[in-house]
């Protein structure tokens, strides 16, 4: 039997749209420089939809048509991404991340991933799913001062979705796209 892997599915941001997003790291990282933060790189940033956690490529082969058949018929559309949000606190943030909108949209797709994958032996989500790109973690405990930015909105097409195959390494975590799924 072939090795498990930890895979997720997300949205991949275009080219274009992840170097604005460099920009924003960039103005981010000038206003809150030190305190021991990790700056997402830009290769890696994403929306996650749902993370599988290890699976086998059996289970892939197995649930990877029945996500096709049902995102296939998902419209694309578009989505804004606008406004800086820390998590869990504003007074003792852990993530630095944007917030997509319109949500319900996000909150959708990760619906109809989950309701295939189960069928297939994979763990449903308990938590409340928050759609949100990560910009980066702060490693510091405790209360953290955060500076914000003006920034502004920024559009573009969700087209597809993308399966990833995720390897933590010393350098940090390493994506592998191992599939799109195009939307209708
Ligand atoms: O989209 P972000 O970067 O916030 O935190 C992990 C990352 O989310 C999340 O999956 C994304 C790709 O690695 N993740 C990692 N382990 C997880 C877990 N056990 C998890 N999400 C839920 N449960």
């Amino acid at each position: 039997m072939d090795k498990k892997f930890r895979a997720f599915f997300a949205i991949d941001l275009p080219k274009e749209l992840k170097q604005e997003m460099v920009n924003v790291i960039k103005l981010l990282q000038k206003k809150n420089p030190g305190k021991n933060i990790v700056w997402t790189k830009p290769e890696n940033l994403h929306i996650t939809l749902k993370f599988l956690g290890n699976v086998l490529p059996l289970q892939c082969e197995q649930f990877l048509p029945a996500v096709e058949d049902t995102i296939s018929q998902i419209q694309k559309f578009t989505l804004k991404l606008e406004k800086i949000s820390l998590f869990p606190s504003k007074r003792s943030p852990r993530v630095i991340a944007l917030l997509p909108s319109p949500m319900e949209r996000l909150v959708a797709l990760a619906c109809k991933i989950e309701e295939q994958v189960v069928r297939y032996g994979l763990q449903a989500e308990t938590r409340a799913f928050k759609p949100h790109l990560t910009l980066a973690r702060i490693k510091q405990k405790g209360k953290n001062e955060f500076n914000d930015i003006a920034m502004p909105p920024l559009n573009f097409e969700v087209e597809r979705l993308t399966l990833f195959r995720s390897e933590i390494t010393h350098t940090g975590s390493r994506y592998e796209i191992l599939q799109h799924i195009s939307l209708k």
